[in-house]
C-alpha cells in the first residue's frame, strides 16, 4: 500500500490526496494512452534533497507525449516546478515522483481527439524496489514466456501506460513461479529488459547491454550507469545479447529509477558467476549510490535541489 501523503498536483493545482480523483470515463483508463515517468528524489549526504536527473525524465515524458500524440497543457518547466513544489508540500526528503499526462473524459471510442489532455504529479515513499536484501545479495530471475513488444507493435521508446500490461503479465508469471523478476526477450529472441528495468551483463571485465535499436526503454539509470562505468575505466558495449550469453555471464544486474542498481544472482535456475554479487556490479552500485545520495559531486548537473 502506498502511504497517504497530503497533496497531489493536478492540472496546476495542489489538491488534497483524497480528492485527487478522475472520472471512470477517463479515456486513458480504457485505452492506455498515457505518458508517465518515475523519478527519485534523495536526501543526500549534505542533508539537502535533490531530484535525480529531473530534466532528463521530464524530457522523456515529453518525448513520450510526442510519440503518443498527447499535447500537454503545461511546459517542461511547469512540470519540473510541480515536482519540486509537490515534494515541499508533502515535506518529503526522499521520495518517488510519478508525473503523468493522460486523456481525460469526454468522448468515448478509440479516436476521441478532443478529450482534455490532463497532467498530474504524484509523490510517494518508495524504498528498494525489489527489497533491501535484493540490493545486497541479488535476485532470482526467469526468462518470461511473454516477449517484449515488437518495435512496430508498440513504442519501445515511449514510457506509455498501456504498454505495461506486458510487464504486469511477465512480472506476475515470474512471481507466481517463485522468482523475483522477469527478463524479457524481444520478438526476435534477443534479450530485451526486465518488466521495469534495463539489463546489463559483465563478461571478462566488459559491460554489455542491449543497444537502443532494440525493444527497450532508453533508461536514464542505464545512461547513468554507462557513464559511471566508463569513468571507472570499464569498457561498455551496447549490442544484441542472447539468452545463453546471459546464462554464461560473469555478472548480471538490472538498472532503473525504482530498481536503482539491483544485482541478479540467478537466471533460469543457473547461478550467474559465483551466484553472488560480482565485483564490477558492486563497484558500479557503490558509485551509483554515492552519486545519487552520497558525497560524490562530480555530476552536479544531474542534481536539482528542492
Ligand atoms: N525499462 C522499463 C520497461 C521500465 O519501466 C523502466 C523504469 C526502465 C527500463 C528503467 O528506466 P529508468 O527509470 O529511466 O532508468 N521503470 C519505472 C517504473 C517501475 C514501476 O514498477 O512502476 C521506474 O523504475 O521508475
Amino acid at each position: 500500500m502506498v502511504d497517504k501523503l497530503k497533496k497531489i498536483w493536478m492540472d496546476g493545482e495542489l489538491v488534497d490526496w483524497d480528492d485527487a480523483n478522475v472520472h471512470v470515463l477517463t479515456h486513458s483508463l480504457h485505452y492506455g494512452v498515457a505518458a508517465f515517468e518515475g523519478i527519485r528524489a534523495y536526501k543526500r549526504a549534505d542533508g539537502q534533497t535533490y531530484v535525480f536527473r529531473l530534466r532528463e525524465h521530464v524530457d522523456r515524458l515529453f518525448d513520450t507525449c510526442k510519440l503518443t500524440l498527447l499535447a500537454p497543457k503545461f511546459t517542461r518547466e511547469d512540470v519540473m516546478k510541480a515536482c519540486a513544489e509537490l515534494l515541499r508540500a508533502n515535506s518529503m526528503e526522499d521520495g518517488y515522483l510519478r508525473p503523468m499526462v493522460y486523456m481525460g473524459d469526454g468522448a468515448m471510442g478509440i479516436y476521441a481527439p478532443n478529450n482534455p489532455c490532463r497532467t498530474s504529479v504524484i509523490a510517494w515513499k518508495w524504498g528498494a524496489y525489489l527489497g533491501e536484501e535484493a540490493l545486497k545479495t541479488g535476485i532470482r530471475t526467469k526468462i518470461s514466456s511473454f516477449a517484449r513488444h515488437h518495435i512496430n507493435i508498440s513504442l519501445a521508446k515511449a514510457k506509455m501506460a498501456g504498454q505495461y500490461t506486458n510487464s504486469v503479465l511477465a512480472k506476475r508469471e515470474a512471481k507466481f513461479g517463485g522468482y523475483d523478476e522477469a527478463i524479457m526477450l524481444d520478438a526476435n529472441g534477443y534479450v530485451s529488459e526486465g518488466s521495469g528495468e534495463n539489463i546489463f551483463l559483465v563478461k571478462k571485465g566488459v559491460l554489455y547491454t542491449p543497444d537502443l535499436a532494440s525493444s527497450i526503454l532508453e533508461g536514464i539509470t542505464r545512461d547513468t550507469v554507462m557513464q559511471l562505468a566508463r569513468e571507472l575505466g570499464i569498457e561498455v558495449k551496447e549490442t544484441r545479447i542472447t539468452r545463453d550469453q546471459l546464462w554464461l555471464a560473469d555478472e548480471v544486474f538490472f538498472t532503473g529509477t525504482a530498481a536503482e542498481v539491483t544485482p541478479v544472482r540467478e537466471v533460469d535456475n543457473r547461478p550467474i558467476g559465483e551466484g553472488t554479487v560480482g565485483p564490477i556490479t558492486k563497484r558500479i552500485q557503490e558509485r551509483f549510490f554515492d552519486v545519487v545520495r552520497g558525497t560524490d559531486t562530480a555530476h552536479a548537473a544531474w542534481l536539482t535541489k528542492v
